[in-house]
């Protein structure tokens, strides 16, 4: 059997109001995370691993960091048949931007057309996890349907946010129900529900027709609140369940990882977990490995007893005398002697002055802590000096001028 032709969009036009400020400046896909990654790498090593190499990524808003890393990292030879392109919107059908997530793809409808592809993979841009999605979409030809939505099992409490899924037992999806007031739990697990992972593969022919009568209609032109809901109604939609995806050299431990780190508690947390001693999720599996753009810069270096402990600290970064744990840091951060950092994420250029104590806060980039001032130690002074304070973690925005105490 001949390989089957596809072609990946990768929904990248998320605004991520729940992470300001870190995308204040950048679209939610752009925003930097683990030190040397940004967002929008995770889906596309995931898709260039899986061997889908034909991909289109939709951007909008504030669109400009995110299109320069895509250029820079991603490009690829079309020679060679394989490429990442960024697509900004472009008012190819009328005078307005993308509606939904659906209308920016009718609106790119021309990308298919050119490709000619067989399947269509979309996927979202805004998650951690590893995923080997050639299993996906053998599941996908198998079944025969025009739709299937990849699904895992989420706390019921937390379902309201996510698309949630009833399937029967070959997989094809009953009822699915976005983003429910009062999610249904599972039967096996009341406490749990099945959530849609917002990425989809649809048959070709299927999907254009689905777009075209969408675009017709007054919808909200939404992938999960509308083309879903399409497909299940007519019984053409399935379910891939998360847990059956197998990833070469993922451990038990890390197998099935899938984070949306959409708010600042929840990206906090999956930088600690990045630090545990044995994470959860593991950046330094080989077999699948996780792709960036790597900053031309020399090794980390430790000086006047400069420590750091169960950190990530990137190339470029001294660590001058000062005292580094449970951090990450990106590249080009200095730390200066008797400093404290702890559990905290350094955005690229940020310096820390001597004496000085960052603590559970996250520093945008290029953030100058002058010597002596404390961060993270006191929420009403870090409130009133104009920093973001929420949940127990103190955000300084990009290149904030932090006066001397
Ligand atoms: P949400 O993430 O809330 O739910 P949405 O805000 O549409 O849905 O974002 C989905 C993806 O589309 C993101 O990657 C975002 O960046 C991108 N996007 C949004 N609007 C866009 C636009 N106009 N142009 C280009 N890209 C755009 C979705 C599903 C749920 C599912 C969750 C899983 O609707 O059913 O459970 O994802 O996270």
């Amino acid at each position: 059997m001949s390989k089957p032709s596809v072609l990946a969009i990768v929904l990248a036009g998320g605004e991520g109001k729940r992470l300001m400020p870190l995308t204040a400046d950048r679209a939610k896909p752009a925003v930097p995370f683990g030190g040397t990654y940004r967002l929008i790498d995770f889906v596309l090593s995931n898709l260039v691993n899986s061997d889908l190499r034909k991909i289109c990524v939709l951007t909008q808003y504030k669109s400009h960091s995110l299109d320069r890393h895509i250029s820079v990292t991603w490009r690829m030879s079309t020679l060679l048949g394989a490429y990442v392109t960024s697509v900004p919107a472009q008012q190819r059908t009328g005078k307005q931007w993308f509606q939904g997530s659906a209308d920016a793809i009718y609106q790119s409808m021309n990308l298919i057309n050119d490709e000619d592809p067989d399947y269509v993979v979309v996927f979202g841009a805004d998650n951690i996890y590893r995923m080997d999605v050639s299993q996906m979409l053998d599941q996908h030809i198998e079944s025969g349907l025009d739709c299937t939505v990849a699904g895992i099992r989420v706390p019921r409490s937390e379902a309201t946010a996510f698309g949630v899924i009833d399937a029967d037992e070959n997989n094809k999806i009953k009822t699915f129900l976005e983003k429910p007031a009062d999610p249904p739990g599972l039967p096996d697990s009341p406490d749990e529900s099945f959530a849609s992972m917002g990425n989809y593969i649809f048959t070709r022919k299927a999907f254009v027709e689905a777009l075209n009568d969408d675009a017709a209609r007054d919808t909200k032109h939404d992938m999960g609140g509308n083309i879903v809901p399409d497909f299940v109604g007519a019984g053409r939609a399935g379910v891939y369940d998360f847990t059956s995806n197998d990833v070469p050299g993922s451990t038990q431990k890390d197998r099935n990882y899938w984070r949306d780190v959409g708010t600042i508690a929840a990206y906090h947390n999956a930088h600690m977990d990045l630090v545990s001693v044995e994470p959860e999720f593991n950046l330094y599996n080989r077999k699948w490995p996780m792709f960036t753009d790597q900053v031309q810069a020399p090794g980390a270096k430790f000086t006047l007893r400069g420590n750091a402990e169960d950190s990530i600290v990137s190339a470029g970064c001294i660590i001058s005398g000062g005292d580094v744990d449970r951090s990450v840091l990106s590249p080009n951060v200095r730390v200066h002697k008797w400093s404290k950092v702890e559990e905290s994420i350094l955005f690229p250029g940020c310096q820390i002055g001597r004496n000085a104590v960052v603590r559970r806060a996250i520093l945008d980039k290029n953030v100058h802590v002058p010597d002596g001032v404390e961060i993270g130690v006191d929420p009403e002074h870090d409130k009133a000096r104009g920093f973001y304070h929420e949940e127990g973690i103190t955000v300084v925005p990009k290149n904030f001028p932090i006066p001397s105490p």
